[in-house]
């Protein structure tokens, strides 16, 4: 598949608009986050199939989601990412960006990849390896890669235990710092502070502040969202991006838009 050709943002016409996004993400996602937060939905493939993943996105889209993310821990292939990617080009006008779980979760059909290295693993699959095992595939199917270092906080859930993470302590700010600061430096043009999905607390809002104290890339905040409250707090500490998953799984659309009324006020204070 050929690359999708840069266009213009400004013909991009939003979640209620008509018109198919069309690449490149990043700096689509670059210019949205320096007028205020942006919200993603996190969708799994493997527990919300093909149109249930177009049904859920079209209902996060009418709430004022930004991004469809795709992804999940476990069991997801290749097929089902692209039915449930097409199923979601098919019901919204958003951004389809796979999260994922392996270099076998990959589809032509979304928009881009997260290209990320879970940096405080203690495997280095987690870090560079499987990286390297799935470089090439992403460049023949044409999909966008967006760097993102991805920070796994504690209680890190089933992530922290399938990336055999060294969970980043909740309380020390200054080491959830130095870890961020790291992976800019390194050339990470995003950095995820991830507490794991079904987290039972969201990542603390002291640490938030402290990374983003440092950060000159986009903070992307997930896990354990679940009430405007956690949203504001962790907005007003300084996260940039906030990805809820589990909300909707679990059929909290009042929840869900509760987070994306935050979303939109603090994007109303920024700009
Ligand atoms: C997982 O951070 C995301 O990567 C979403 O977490 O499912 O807890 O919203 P939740």
């Amino acid at each position: 598949m050929t690359p999708r050709s840069p266009t213009s943002t400004a013909a991009w016409k939003g979640p209620s608009g008509t018109t198919p996004f069309h690449g490149p993400v990043l700096p689509w996602l670059m210019e949205r986050v320096r007028e205020g937060p942006v919200h993603f939905t996190l969708i799994d493939p493997d527990k919300t199939p093909g149109d249930q993943a177009g049904q859920a996105a079209r209902q996060a889209a009418s709430l004022g989601t930004d991004v469809i993310l795709l992804g999940g821990s476990t069991g997801i292939t290749s097929e089902r990412m692209g039915e449930a990617a097409r199923a979601v080009h098919a019901s919204t006008s958003l951004p389809v960006v796979i999260f994922p779980q392996g270099p076998d979760s990959l589809t032509k059909d979304a928009d881009a990849l997260l290209f990320m290295s879970l940096l405080n693993s203690r495997d280095l699959r987690m870090v560079v390896r499987a990286q390297a095992a799935t470089s090439l595939k992403v460049r023949a199917l044409g999909l966008e890669p967006v760097p993102m270092g991805y920070l796994v906080v504690a209680p890190g859930m089933k992530v922290g235990e399938v990336g055999s993470a060294d969970c980043l302590s909740r309380e020390d700010p200054q080491g959830a710092a130095a870890w961020a600061l790291a992976a800019e430096y390194l050339g990470m043009k995003l950095v995820y502070l991830e507490a794991g999905s079904g987290a039972p607390e969201p990542v603390p809002a002291a640490l938030v502040r402290a990374v983003r104290g440092v950060l000159s890339v986009p903070l992307i905040v997930g896990g354990g969202i679940r009430n405007a409250e956690h949203a504001r707090a962790l907005l007003e500490a300084g996260a940039q991006v906030l990805v809820t998953g589990t909300i909707l799984e679990e059929g909290g659309e009042g929840a869900l838009g509760a987070i994306l009324r935050e979303v939109k006020r603090a994007r109303g204070r920024a700009s």
